[in-house]
């Protein structure tokens, strides 16, 4: 487990952190520069020439131990983020939201996540829970009313199987298809299709992966949606044709017909820009 971190800089300390530049790896992180370049100057004073997003960030910083019980660290659009803000939603927990630029990681994630570096980061009590599934069986288990998991342990293993499948096998895949192109790329669409007819045949008619309400299964797999048709636009790769995948594609419109879900998403335009943006880069 992560240990606690007890270190709590002065402003000063943050500033000097803030020279500190970590590689990202290929959750779209090496680009996302919806900072303007202003801000990537590092010599610049915090209390006066700051762009509005980072003054937030040092508030969030210096205030972080002080605000509300439950915080969570994540980053514009990331979709292992967004599984735990909807996880936390749907058990109707209250928390605060700190999103990190990835290109310049803050002191805050660098301590709460010192193993990994990576968002989402569960902040709980002042204690860090990391890694997005681990995250949501902490909530579960804190919290837990209504359950996200169903009561029998073979039904669980079940949900949790996919949660794992889609993130190990199906993620990877559809992340090189937005990244690659010509043949780098075309190797890639036939695992995708076999991981899109895999996840069809679970579902295998019903209207959630639980059966009538959403669950754990959902929450994880739910990206798929939204972030789905955004990748395909901008690699140029169609592959989620509703006639082929069809208790998926009914499945992927019951879920965003939830409040819940198309209530939380991030913008469009601005992923669509920065999904773009990484591409780009990454091709290169
Ligand atoms: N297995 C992790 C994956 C988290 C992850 O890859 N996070 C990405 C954003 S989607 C990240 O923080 N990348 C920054 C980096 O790699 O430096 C989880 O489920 O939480």
């Amino acid at each position: 487990m992560i240990s606690e971190p007890h270190i709590f800089l002065p402003p000063v300390l943050f500033q000097i952190q803030y020279i500190f530049f970590s590689i990202p790896s290929p959750c779209f992180d090496k680009t996302h520069t919806y900072l303007p370049p202003s801000t990537t100057d590092r010599s610049s004073s915090i209390a006066e020439d700051i762009y509005p997003r980072r003054r937030d960030q040092l508030i969030a910083y210096i205030t972080l131990e002080k605000m509300g019980e439950v915080k969570l660290i994540g980053a514009f659009a990331r979709p292992f983020y967004f599984r735990v803000q909807w996880a936390l939603k749907y058990k109707g927990i209250e928390f605060e939201i700190f999103e990190e630029d990835l290109t310049n990681k803050s002191p805050i994630l660098l301590q709460y996540n010192p193993v990994y570096k990576k968002v989402p980061v569960l902040v709980h009590h002042g204690k860090p829970i990391a890694e997005s599934l681990i995250i949501l069986d902490y909530i579960e288990e804190t919290w837990p009313d209504p359950p996200m998991l169903p009561e029998d342990p073979l039904e669980r293993a079940t949900a949790r199987f996919w949660a794992h499948f889609v993130d190990v096998e199906f993620w990877t895949t559809m992340t090189t298809i937005l990244i690659k192109e010509g043949e780098e790329q075309e190797k890639y669409i036939e695992p995708a299709l076999q991981g899109l007819a895999t996840i069809d045949q679970a579902l295998d008619g019903k209207k959630f992966f639980g059966g009538e309400k959403i669950g754990y299964t959902d929450l994880v797999l739910g990206w798929i949606p939204y972030w789905f048709p955004v990748i395909e636009e901008v690699s140029g790769v169609k592959l989620f044709e509703p006639h082929r995948f069809p208790s998926l594609s009914a499945w992927a419109q019951n879920f965003m017909d939830l409040p819940l879900i198309y209530q939380n998403l991030p913008p469009r335009d601005e992923f669509l820009r920065y999904l773009n943006q990484t591409r780009e880069t990454y091709k290169s």
